[in-house]
């Protein structure tokens, strides 16, 4: 039987909604600009509404977190204590880590609306009765971790942040710290191992951070995009973001759409837009015409692939995408048209994959290498039938063995390829010779 019918999305977005107004950089990102857009206005009298009514806001708004995993954000929020043990602080960690091959939405927030994220800082920071947030940004974004060391430093001049931050009578203290280039250090445990000047390897969860997280105190760990647009809801009021999107996808989000499409873009589009108008509104419509569409990677490189025709009518929010066995993952979309290696562009990921495991555990260590080096084989064609299957129970070993979803991420894209192209590996097999390109680097 087919599945039901998905529920109406409410959208596209006008640009009333938009929450990311100057997420082009057409205007100044520092705070008097940032000021005149709206952002730290009356921040004190959001800070009075209370903890807990910040907290029941964010759940009442239906957002869900920004990076990857879409875990309620209030639930999280409301996850840490109340009352201090042993007079151990709370903290905030606020993953700009962004290295998701694909994902390049908290880049723009930081480098053209960065007091949207420091505000919002502010307000979750509060909410959950933290003594500090640490932005920990990507080691290569070096321009916008100038932009953000700038920017906190306008907020503490004003009286935003530190000693009585807003006048609230709440002391708050916000730290940017640079990434040195691991991607690992975008799994929230890894990332705090590396704050407190460790190795950055991911620890056994649980506990969860909210239990021990930052030296062993009590700590969220939010994306970049899920602080960012707190304040905003709070402002507008959680009923307008819930009254945008699909029922359980809610709000607006940033779309990261790169390859073959006409006109590349970062846009902020109601969740739950069907991925043809998001394709044709924002993006010009696909390099060479739909029909040239070959297959979508809609979350970032951690997600599996979906097909053309299985894509085309998607609601592109979370159980859109997972109803085709793939994932929103940070909504970056990644579209390959016919002109694509695809058991190539697959293969390159399993090298970044490979690349980028921290070693710790052993189906992860070894289980990466082995399949980029079959995976490799594939592509030239230069394997047997039956290592598709065994490729196939591989990625199945590896998937949900590992400390962290660096494994499960390397074993999907493989698993989406082999799904939906095999006969394109069992020619490739057949005709051994096939088009051999040169090898990842
Ligand atoms: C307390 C519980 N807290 C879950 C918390 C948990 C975490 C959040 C989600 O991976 C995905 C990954 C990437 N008590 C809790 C609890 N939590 N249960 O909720 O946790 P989880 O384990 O579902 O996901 P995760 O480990 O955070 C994130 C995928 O996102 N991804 C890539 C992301 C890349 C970026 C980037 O470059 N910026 O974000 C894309 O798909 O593969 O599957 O906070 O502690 N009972
Ligand atoms: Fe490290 Fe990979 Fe294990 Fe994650 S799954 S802890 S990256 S070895």
């Amino acid at each position: 039987t087919a599945p039901p019918p998905p529920p109406p999305f409410v959208g596209p977005l006008e640009d009333k909604d938009r929450i990311f107004t100057n997420v082009y950089g057409f205007q100044d990102w520092g705070i008097d600009a940032a000021m005149k857009r709206g952002d730290w206005d009356n921040t004190k009298a959001l800070l009075e509404m209370g903890q807990d009514e910040i907290i029941n806001r964010i759940k009442a708004s239906g957002l869900r977190g920004r990076g990857g995993a879409g875990f309620p954000t209030g639930m999280k929020w409301s996850f840490m204590p109340k009352e201090s043990k042993d007079g151990r602080p709370s903290f905030l960690v606020i993953n700009a880590d962004e290295s998701e091959p694909g994902s390049c939405k908290d880049r723009e927030i930081i480098r053209h609306d960065p007091h949207k994220l420091i505000e919002g800082a502010l307000i979750a920071g509060f909410a959950m009765r933290a003594r500090a947030a640490y932005i920990y940004i990507r080691g290569e974004f070096i321009y916008e971790a100038k932009v953000l060391f700038a920017a906190v430093e306008q907020a503490y001049a004003k009286g935003f942040l530190g000693k009585n931050a807003c006048g609230s009578g709440y002391d708050f203290d916000v730290f940017v710290h640079r990434g040195a280039g691991a991607y690992i250090c975008g799994e929230e445990t890894a990332q705090i191992e590396s704050l407190e000047g460790k190795k950055g390897q991911p620890r056994l969860k649980p506990p969860f951070p909210a239990g021990a997280g930052l030296y062993g105190c009590p700590t969220t760990v939010n994306n970049v995009e899920s602080i960012a647009v707190g304040p905003t809801i709070l402002r507008r009021s959680p009923e307008w973001f819930a009254s945008i999107g699909r029922p359980n996808n809610l709000g607006t989000k940033l779309f990261q759409i790169s390859g073959h499409v006409n006109k590349p873009c970062v846009v902020e589009e109601a969740m739950g837009i069907p991925f043809r108008e998001l394709i044709d509104r924002h993006c010009g419509g696909i390099r060479g015409g739909w029909d040239n569409l070959l297959a979508v990677i809609p979350g970032g490189s951690s997600v599996p692939l979906v097909p053309a025709k299985e894509i085309m009518d998607a609601p592109m929010d979370f159980d859109g995408l997972k109803a085709l066995g793939s994932g929103l993952g940070t909504a970056a979309i990644i579209v390959m048209d016919k002109s694509t290696d695809i058991v190539r562009a697959i293969s390159r990921l399993s090298y970044f994959y490979k690349h980028e495991s921290c070693g710790q555990c052993t189906p992860c260590r070894e289980g990466t290498g082995w399949m980029w080096r079959v995976m490799e084989r594939l592509r030239t064609g230069d394997a047997d039938q039956s290592e598709i299957d065994m490729l196939f129970q591989v990625t199945k070993q590896v998937e949900g063995h590992t400390i962290c979803a660096l494994g499960d991420a390397a074993a999907w894209p493989i698993q989406g390829l082999i799904r939906h192209f095999r006969p394109e590996i069992e020619r490739r097999i057949a005709e051994r010779g096939a088009p051999v390109m040169e090898a990842a680097e």
